[in-house]
C-alpha cells in the first residue's frame, strides 16, 4: 500500500479551515493517513516575519501533520487575495465580486512554489500525493518541476465555472495549464467536470474521451467524485445526549410553531440574501400560515477581512432587521438571526428539531449542510429539505424540494408545499435521500478518489 500524502491549505481538523468541511473530511482523510502511514501537509495558519520553510511536525492518533508558517505578504496575496478575492468569487459565478490583480496572481504562484519546495523532500518514491482545492491548483506542476514523478491527484471542492466566465481571468489559460501536471482530477458533479473539459478542449486544444483528457502528450483521468459526510457519526450524534437536549430546547422555544432552519458560513455564495427575500415573500403572501413558523438562520462570519464579506454581513443585518421590524408581533419574531458557530452535536439537535431546512446557495460545489440535515432526521417524522438546484448536492438529493434560489416566488411556494406535506410523503422522500447520504458517505468519496489515483497513472 502506498503512503498517502494529503496537501491542503489548512491542516488542522479542530481549528477549522477555509472550506469548513472539517468534520467528515478530516475523519476520512485521517483514517486513510493512519492506515497508509502517510502525512498531511499545509499552512499552519501562523504568520512569520520571513519565510523559512521550516516544517513543524505533529503526531496525533497515528497521523503525522507537517505545517509551515507563511509571511504576511503571502497570506495577503495568496490567501486573502487570489484564493478568497479572485478564485472563490469567480468559481461561484460572481465575476462582479472577483478582483483581478497581478500582485495576487504572483503571490499565489510564489506561495505555491514555497509549499512545493517545502513538501517535496518529504515525498518518497512510492507515495501517492493528493492535493486539495483551489488554493493549490499549481502545486502539482511545481512538484513536477522539482522532479516529482509520483502519482499526484487534485480534488476541487468548489464548482468549476463555465468557460466564458473563466475567460475573464487574465491568466486563465496558464492557470488551467498547471492542472495538466496531475494524473487524476476530481469534481463533485458532471456539470463542473464538463465545464472544465469545455475550457480545455476550446482553449488548450485537448481531446476528451472515456474519462481521459489527452493533451501535451499527457493523459489525465477526470472523475466525478461527490463528497459525503460521516453519516454514521452524524446520525449517532443526532440521537445523543447533547442533541436531545438541544432538540428539547428548540421545541420548547418554538412554542408549537414549525421551525425553518438555515446553517451556513456567512458567505455570498450561500444565497442568504435570496433566502431572506424568499422567506419575506412567504410572510407577505401567507398571512394565515406565517405566524405558525419562524426562521432560525445560523451564520457564523467567515473571511471577515475581505470587503465583500463585510458587505454581505451588513446587507443581511439590514434585511433581517427590516423583515423583523415589519412583521414581528408581541409574541413572535419571524427571523432569529444568529452569528455564531455551534458544536456538531448541537447542530444535529437543531436539524432534528426543524420542520424545514432552507439550503439555497446561488452556487455550491456540493453543500454538506443538506446532507447533515438529512442524516439528523427522525425516521418516523422527518423534516423537509428545500434545496437549491445550483448546489452539487442537488444531483444526489433529487427527492428534496428543488428550487431556483434567485426566485423568491419559488422559494415561498416551496415553503408552503413543505408545510403542507403529508407525513407519508415526507417519509418517502427522506428515505430516498437518507439512502444516498449513507451509501455515498465521506469514506466512499475518499476510496473512490484514491482508487482512481492508484489505477490511473497519467503518462
Ligand atoms: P463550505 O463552503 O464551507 O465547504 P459546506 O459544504 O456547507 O460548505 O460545509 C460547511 C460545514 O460547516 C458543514 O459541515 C457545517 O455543519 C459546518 N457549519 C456551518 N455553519 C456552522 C455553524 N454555525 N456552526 C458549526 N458548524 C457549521 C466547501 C464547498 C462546499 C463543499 C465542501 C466540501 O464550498 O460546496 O460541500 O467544501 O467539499
Amino acid at each position: 500500500m502506498s503512503r498517502l500524502i494529503v496537501i491542503s491549505n489548512r491542516v488542522s481538523a479542530a481549528t477549522g479551515g477555509a472550506t469548513g468541511a472539517q468534520g467528515g473530511l478530516s475523519v476520512a482523510l485521517t483514517s486513510a493517513l493512519r492506515e497508509s502511514g502517510g502525512l498531511w501537509f499545509g499552512w499552519s495558519g501562523n504568520v512569520t516575519e520571513e519565510f523559512s520553510g521550516q516544517i513543524s511536525f505533529h503526531r496525533e492518533d497515528g497521523v503525522t501533520t507537517a505545517t509551515v508558517d507563511l509571511e504576511e505578504q503571502d497570506v495577503e496575496e495568496y490567501y486573502n487575495g487570489y484564493a478568497n478575492r479572485t478564485l472563490w468569487p469567480l468559481f461561484h459565478y460572481r465575476v462582479d465580486l472577483a478582483e483581478y490583480r497581478r500582485g495576487f496572481a504572483d503571490g499565489y504562484q510564489r506561495t505555491n512554489e514555497r509549499f512545493a519546495e517545502t513538501v517535496f523532500p518529504l515525498i518518497e518514491p512510492d507515495d501517492m500525493v493528493w492535493v486539495q482545492d483551489y488554493h493549490m491548483i499549481p502545486l502539482g506542476q511545481e512538484l513536477r518541476k522539482r522532479g516529482c514523478d509520483n502519482r499526484i491527484g487534485f480534488f476541487l471542492h468548489t464548482p468549476w465555472p463555465p468557460r466564458r466566465l473563466l475567460l475573464t481571468l487574465p491568466e486563465a489559460s496558464d492557470l488551467v495549464a498547471t492542472l495538466f501536471a496531475y494524473d487524476v482530477i476530481g469534481f463533485h458533479t458532471d456539470e463542473w467536470l464538463q465545464s472544465f473539459v469545455e475550457f480545455v478542449v476550446f482553449e488548450s486544444g485537448g481531446v476528451y474521451e472515456d474519462g481521459i483528457l489527452k493533451l501535451e502528450g499527457r493523459q489525465i483521468r477526470l472523475i466525478i467524485c461527490p463528497i459525503g459526510i460521516d453519516s454514521d457519526e452524524f446520525a449517532t450524534l443526532a440521537t445523543g445526549k447533547t442533541a436531545q437536549q438541544t432538540f428539547r430546547q428548540m421545541r420548547e422555544s418554538a412554542n408549537g410553531r414549525a421551525m425553518i432552519v438555515g446553517v451556513d458560513r456567512l458567505d455570498y455564495s450561500k444565497g442568504l440574501e435570496e433566502r431572506f427575500l424568499g422567506y419575506e415573500r412567504f410572510l407577505v403572501e401567507s398571512p394565515e400560515e406565517r405566524k405558525e413558523v419562524f426562521l432560525l438562520q445560523i451564520a457564523p462570519p467567515s473571511r471577515g477581512t475581505v470587503e465583500s464579506y463585510k458587505r454581505i454581513r451588513s446587507t443581511l443585518e439590514g434585511l433581517s432587521g427590516r423583515i423583523n421590524g415589519a412583521h414581528a408581533d408581541l409574541d413572535w419574531v419571524p427571523i432569529r438571526y444568529v452569528n455564531q458557530g455551534y458544536p456538531r452535536a448541537v447542530l444535529a439537535g437543531v436539524y432534528r428539531a426543524a420542520r424545514i431546512a432552507l439550503v439555497t446557495p446561488i452556487r455550491d460545489g456540493m453543500n454538506l449542510v443538506a446532507k447533515e440535515f438529512v442524516a439528523a432526521q427522525d425516521p418516523e417524522d422527518p423534516g423537509v429539505l428545500i434545496l437549491s438546484r445550483f448546489a452539487g448536492a442537488a444531483v444526489q438529493l433529487t427527492e428534496a424540494l428543488l428550487i431556483n434560489p434567485y426566485s423568491a416566488e419559488e422559494m415561498a411556494d416551496a415553503i408552503r408545499t413543505a408545510l403542507a406535506m403529508p407525513k407519508a410523503e415526507r417519509i418517502r422522500r427522506w428515505q430516498a435521500m437518507f439512502e444516498v447520504v449513507c451509501q455515498q458517505d465521506v469514506l466512499w468519496w475518499r476510496v473512490r478518489f484514491t482508487d482512481a489515483l492508484t489505477q490511473g497513472h497519467g503518462t
